[in-house]
Formats: structure tokens, C-alpha cells, sequence
């Protein structure tokens, strides 16, 4: 990777803050945009900005065109079987609602069980609570050692005859920890069980083939990938999309409406209701070229030489407890004893630095650390040593600031 070339690709990042060079350490909330993502978004606007499926001119075809490459880019990018498995969500949190609603309603009987695990974000479990509530159905948790991890036994102990759907994350945006996907596919099967993956930290970060991952469903977000907001992906395997109902009505979606009903159109445009997402699509289909060309194995090699670096230094700076495993993927959630963590991120944003204080909308993931809220630093591929460096000697500074007895 040449990073240097890398990151001048990143407008954004050539800018102070609060007097100071602005470290970006917070793409697992927001990944920044290169120049080329905008500028196929700018070029759509200027020169082909139009309905997709409605009209037959020039520049809705073109818009059309756009649209249905792009569908096709992400079955490469994810190694779909069809592109009629790839269905365009407004991000990740859409994708997991819809297979809730949809699939969930259609599969899931009172007394079943939905498996998932503490370190959920909330879009992974709180549309599977409502599943649950809905049908009388029992949400059950995947025991999680003491660094975060889960194993094989632990998955074991919990999927069974009951089991129904194992909805799991991929990477969790808090500890890092990276979930052996494919094993566990291999379990829901075995026990004829569906499996839905939360991939929001993860295709962003290194390659996922979800054929050979073997997984039902697997979510993920534009804009944590370098590309627009607004953006998202629900992969399903087609037999599943073929059985499943949408959730939303009108536009694209509908095949003939009668005053009293109506029918609905194939896979995957059934679930895309209204008008689309295209300057968006236009955005994904540059991001996922970016992130091809610089080769997701590299991405994934360059940010565990970061987070390592990271780890390593942060040791030095004491008062620090960092939560989660020691082999994690490009991000340190940690507190500093005595600081908030609130406070910690306004010290750091005075010396440019961009961290995310907070619960990361894992609220049931906090009291499982018995934690109000932690701070967080998650690196990308415009991050750079020289960057850890000063958000160590930055992390120094506030540690002797509010260690200083009056
Ligand atoms: N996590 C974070 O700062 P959306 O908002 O739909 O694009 O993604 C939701 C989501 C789902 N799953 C995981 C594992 C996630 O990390 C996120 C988004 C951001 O950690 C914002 S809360």
C-alpha cells in the first residue's frame, strides 16, 4: 500500500482542527470519502441524475445501467452466487430489519430461539427482540469468555433443536473481536438453523466471500467503506428472497395494482420500495473499485500493523484498561482511570484528535464490561504511525492533566 498516495486521496483529512492536524481515528462511526467516490457522485448529478427502472430517455437508461452495475459489483466484491441476491437497504440497520421482519415473521413459532450474543449493536438485537416478542419466541445468549471471545463449545451450548436463527456479528464495533463466521454457519446448519451476519465492521476491513462463508444472510454500510451514507447491502441467498415478503410498498417494487390488491415484482427490486438510493449506488460502485484496487487482504494487513502498533504503545500511557482480545481487528475501545471518557474525547478533539466516546450503541455490551460508556480509536487505510504517536502523547498529556492535584 502506498499510503502516502492513499491519503492524499482524502480531501477531508488536509484540514486543522482546533489549530492542530486533524487525526481521523473514528471510520468504525464513519469511514471518509476519496476523491473518486465523490467524483462519480459528482459526475452522476451533473450528467446523469435520473429515475432508475421508470423511464425509457436517455439519462434514466444510463441512471438504470448505473444502478443494476453496481448490484453486480457487490456480487463480485462479496462473491454472491447471483446478483439477484443482492438487495440495496438504506444501510445495515435497514438490511437487519428487513430479514427480521420479513424472514423472522415467516420462520420463527412460539417457544423457538433466536440465538445472538452480548456484543451486539443494537441493530442486531433489538430487531430480534421484537421478533421474539411478537411470535413468543426466546432470545438466548452466546456465553462470551472473559476477553470477549466466543468458541466453538460456547456457540455449541446454545444452538439447538429449538434454534431457529443465529444472528451474529461479524466484527464487533466495541471489543474488535473477530467471530469465526464460517465455523459458525457450520453450526446453525448442522442444527437446521438459519444464520444472519452482521458485517458492518467487517467487509469494510477485509475480504468476505459469503459463499464460502456459507452464511443466509450478511449485512453491510456504504458508509463505513469508504462510500456515501445512505447506502447498504442485505445479501440473502436467493431461495431464501425468493420465500420472504417485503416489508415496505410502493414504486419500483410492484408488478399490478388492483384497488383491493396488488403483486409484487421479482428479487431483489421487491424489497426496494420507492425510489432508490442511485447517487448512492454511484458512490458504493467507486468505493468498492478503491477498495479493490488497494486489495482487501492489504487493508486488512496494514491495520493489524496499526492496531498492534496501537496496543503496544498504549501500555505506556498509564491508567489505561483496554477492552477485548489481544488478536482483534483495527480498533482499541479503552477507558482511562479518573477521566470520562466524554471528557477524554473533548481533550482529544482540542488537539484534533477524532475518537467516539460513548456506548457504540451496544448499551447490553457496556454492562457486560460494567461500563457506562468507553472511548474509542479505530484506524483505517489513510491512517498512519505518526498519527498513533501523537494520540499517545496526546492520551500522556491528559492523563498528567487530570492526575494534577490543586
Ligand atoms: N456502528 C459505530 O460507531 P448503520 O448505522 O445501519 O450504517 O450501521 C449500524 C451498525 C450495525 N452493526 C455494527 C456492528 C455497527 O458497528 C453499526 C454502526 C457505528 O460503531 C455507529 S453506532
Amino acid at each position: 500500500m502506498n499510503a502516502i498516495d492513499i491519503r492524499s486521496d482524502f480531501p477531508i483529512l488536509n484540514q486543522k482542527v482546533n489549530g492542530k492536524d486533524l487525526i481521523y481515528f473514528d471510520t468504525s462511526a464513519t469511514s471518509q470519502t476519496p476523491s473518486p467516490v465523490i467524483e462519480a457522485m459528482d459526475e452522476y448529478y451533473k450528467e446523469y441524475n435520473s429515475n432508475v427502472h421508470r423511464g425509457v430517455h436517455t439519462l434514466s437508461t444510463k441512471a438504470t445501467d448505473s444502478y443494476e452495475k453496481t448490484r453486480m459489483k457487490v456480487k463480485n466484491f462479496i462473491n454472491a452466487q447471483y446478483f439477484e441476491e443482492v438487495v440495496f437497504t438504506r444501510g445495515t440497520t435497514a438490511a437487519i430489519n428487513l430479514v427480521a421482519r420479513s424472514f423472522g415473521d415467516m420462520i420463527v413459532e412460539a417457544g423457538d430461539e433466536i440465538v445472538v450474543t452480548e456484543m451486539e449493536h443494537h441493530a442486531n438485537i433489538v430487531p430480534w427482540q421484537q421478533l421474539a416478542k411478537r411470535k413468543g419466541a426466546n432470545l438466548v445468549f452466546v456465553p462470551m469468555e472473559e476477553d470477549g471471545t466466543i468458541t466453538r463449545e460456547s456457540i455449541e451450548s446454545v444452538v439447538g433443536e429449538r434454534t431457529k436463527i443465529v444472528a451474529i456479528t461479524h466484527v464487533s464495533n466495541v471489543l474488535g473481536t473477530i467471530n469465526d463466521i464460517k465455523e459458525i454457519a457450520e453450526i446453525a446448519h448442522s442444527n437446521d438453523a438459519y444464520i444472519s451476519v452482521d458485517g458492518a465492521q467487517a467487509v469494510p476491513h477485509m475480504r468476505v466471500d459469503v459463499q464460502d462463508l456459507d452464511v443466509d444472510f450478511y449485512a453491510f454500510s456504504g458508509h463505513k467503506m469508504l462510500g456515501p451514507t445512505g447506502i447498504g447491502v442485505l445479501y440473502g441467498k436467493s431461495e431464501l428472497l425468493e420465500r420472504m415478503e417485503p416489508i415496505e410498498y410502493g414504486g419500483d417494487m410492484i408488478d399490478f395494482v388492483d384497488l383491493r390488491d396488488a403483486t409484487w415484482t421479482d428479487v431483489p427490486v421487491k424489497f426496494e420500495a420507492g425510489t432508490p438510493m442511485i447517487a448512492e449506488t454511484v458512490g458504493l460502485s467507486a468505493a468498492i473499485d478503491y477498495i479493490e484496487e488497494i486489495g482487501p487482504e492489504n487493508i486488512l494487513d496494514f491495520e493489524q500493523e496499526l492496531v498492534n502498533y496501537a496496543y503496544d504503545r498504549m501500555n505506556e500511557v498509564e491508567g489505561i484498561e483496554i477492552y477485548g482480545p489481544r488478536s482483534r481487528a483495527g480498533l482499541i475501545t479503552f477507558n482511562m482511570e479518573d477521566v470520562h471518557p466524554h471528557d477524554l474525547a473533548t481533550v482529544l478533539d482540542t488537539e484534533g484528535i477524532a475518537v467516539r466516546a460513548g456506548h457504540h450503541c451496544a448499551q447490553p455490551l457496556m454492562k457486560w464490561l460494567d461500563v457506562s460508556s468507553t472511548a474509542r480509536a479505530s484506524f483505517y487505510v489513510y491512517n498512519n504511525k505518526e498519527e498513533i504517536d501523537s494520540f499517545i502523547e496526546s492520551l500522556k498529556r491528559t492523563k498528567e492533566f487530570f492526575s494534577y492535584e490543586f
